[in-house]
């Protein structure tokens, strides 16, 4: 299996799963963004976005769906939650909430105000934007005021998926906002050794 990547972008989700997961697999780190800095990569991937991931004959571009495909098809089960715990619709939740509500306000804050050219940046679009993402941790600092991880007391994928967009909000600068209890989790996910692996390649 092959997956295409960019340091510090949703492709470190399923890096990251793959790492705690000891699958052997081909990399390519790409430079950011891939669309004008590699246009090649775009006879691979229509879209230009990383991740882009492939295995036998399978292509998908969408992180926290890797890192599920990955679980399940190579059988690491105990990285997921079985569809008979009580805590299987949270666990979901927690996957889809990590990209369409904790990534994507982020990332209007990040084109707005740092990629854009100077004229063409939103200073409104992006302070509407962090207001927005601090405004959806509500759910995670609620559930993580009595939990050490996501789901069933131990390690999931969710854990990565959610992981990865308090990684991002770190970057982005707005961790100093986070509750303690978010803040905790943050530090203990990023101080896993496949983490550390992961994030460690440029
Ligand atoms: N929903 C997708 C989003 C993928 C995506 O938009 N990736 C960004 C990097 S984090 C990208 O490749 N942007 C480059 C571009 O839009 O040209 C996921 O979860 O993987």
């Amino acid at each position: 299996m092959k997956l295409w990547h960019c340091k510090d972008s949703r492709s470190l989700r399923p890096l990251w799963a793959l790492e705690e997961m000891g699958l052997t697999y081909e990399l390519e780190v790409l430079p950011f963004p891939p669309r004008f800095l590699k246009k090649e990569f775009l006879d691979e991937n229509v879209l230009g976005t990383v991740p882009f991931f492939s295995d036998a004959g399978t292509t998908m571009t969408e992180s926290s769906a890797i890192c599920h495909y990955l679980a399940q098809r190579y059988q690491k089960t105990h990285f997921t939650v079985d569809v008979s715990h009580c805590e299987y619709g949270d666990y979901l939740n927690w996957l889809y909430h990590s990209d369409a509500t904790l990534t994507f306000p982020q990332t209007l804050f990040l084109r707005y105000e740092k990629m854009e050219p100077e004229e063409r940046k939103q200073p409104q679009v992006a302070s509407d934007y962090r207001k927005w993402f601090h405004a959806r941790l509500r759910r995670l600092d609620k559930h993580m005021e009595s939990r050490e991880f996501l789901n069933d007391d131990r390690f999931t994928i969710a854990d990565i998926a959610v992981g990865y967009a308090l990684y991002l909000g770190e970057l982005n600068g707005f961790s100093i906002d986070y509750s303690p209890q978010v803040q905790r989790y943050l530090r203990r996910l990023k101080r896993r050794p496949a983490f550390v692996r992961a994030n460690e390649i440029v």
